[in-house]
């Protein structure tokens, strides 16, 4: 292992040590939250916990923590292994679907449009972002991306809904595990994705297979996953240990993270750690990438999230 990963280890477990020595339960404050102290009364939530949104949507808070990500095991641009913390968020427990898609009223760009469950898919990384505008306004809340910049700059301490950066995508995938999935090994893939070996070349509606560890469902296969970050095959030997945000954005029309494996992907790229950079689709007219899907996150206040959970029951 060479030196950067020790010192962002030692960086880690410093952070972690330091968190746990002010009795903090939850390790990380949500980023960019406003809110002050939970009410006295609330008790602080330390354990992965279901939600249902203004608006209807389904949703699953993760308390941050820190984790290691990356993989020796797998391709080069998986490596190195290093420890990671992010911030808690809330994650869509779904792959965002095509209803939901319509309740915001886009356009559908699906290829599969035979139900409203499918999830959406030949989306544009820039639709995915549009809609996490849209169902920001939905709700009230204050949308995260600046559409008059170029790359629709992200703002973090914005509360409303965005695409996950791809730390906090593996950092749920994984679930506090560290093999390529959480349920153990290839062989029960099948109970948990659809992908090449029984997707019969198409889309499913979400939902169908088992959940991960955590109650989020499809994040192995049925559609990829948009991250918010720059793809770049060496960003791990550079990566910042607290919530990376990936490398800048070298200009127009970069190739940004897919995560997760589509219905067509082998085992192999179904693992937690598997990375994919795919084009935009920004410029290109014949955009098909009917295996491009997404799933949105935010943070949420201590006061709003007891107001979620309640709402769930
Ligand atoms: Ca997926």
């Amino acid at each position: 292992m060479n030196r950067s990963f020790w010192n962002a280890l030692c960086l880690a477990t410093s952070t972690a040590l330091i968190l746990s020595a002010c009795g903090r339960s939850n390790p990380v404050p949500a980023r960019g939250s406003s809110a002050g102290p939970p009410a006295a009364t609330a008790s602080p939530i330390t354990e992965p916990t279901p939600v249902v949104t203004q608006s209807g949507a389904e949703m699953v808070y993760l308390p941050g923590g820190t984790f290691i990500m990356g993989s020796s095991d797998g391709n080069p641009d998986e490596a190195p292994p290093h420890p990671v913390t992010v911030s808690s968020f809330l994650m869509d427990k779904f792959e965002v679907t095509q209803e939901m898609f319509a309740k915001v009223q886009l356009p559908n760009p699906s290829h599969w449009q035979d139900n409203p469950r499918n999830p959406v898919e030949r989306v544009r990384w820039r639709d995915a972002k549009a809609y996490c505008n849209e169902r920001s306004r939905l709700e009230g809340l204050k949308p995260c991306y600046n559409e008059k910049t170029e790359a629709w700059d992200c703002d973090e301490a914005a509360d409303g809904y965005r695409l996950p950066t791809e730390a906090e995508w593996e950092y749920a995938c994984r679930a506090g595990t560290t093999g390529p999935y959480d349920f153990g090994d290839a062989a029960k893939l099948r109970q948990y994705a659809w992908f090449q070996e029984n997707s019969e070349e198409r889309t499913h509606p979400v939902g169908q297979k088992k959940p991960n560890r955590w109650g989020l469902y499809d994040l192995y296969g049925n559609v990829c996953e948009w991250c918010e970050d720059v793809y770049s095959p060496t960003y791990y030997h550079v990566s910042p240990a607290l919530d990376p945000l990936g490398p800048p954005s070298p200009g127009k029309d970069v190739k940004r993270v897919l995560r997760g494996g589509s219905w067509k992907a082998t085992a192999g790229m179904a693992r937690a750690t598997f990375r994919q950079g795919q084009r935009t689709g920004d410029t290109d007219a014949c955009f098909y990438t009917d295996f491009c899907g997404f799933r949105c996150v935010r943070r949420a206040t201590a006061g709003e999230l007891q107001a979620l959970i309640a709402s769930a029951r």
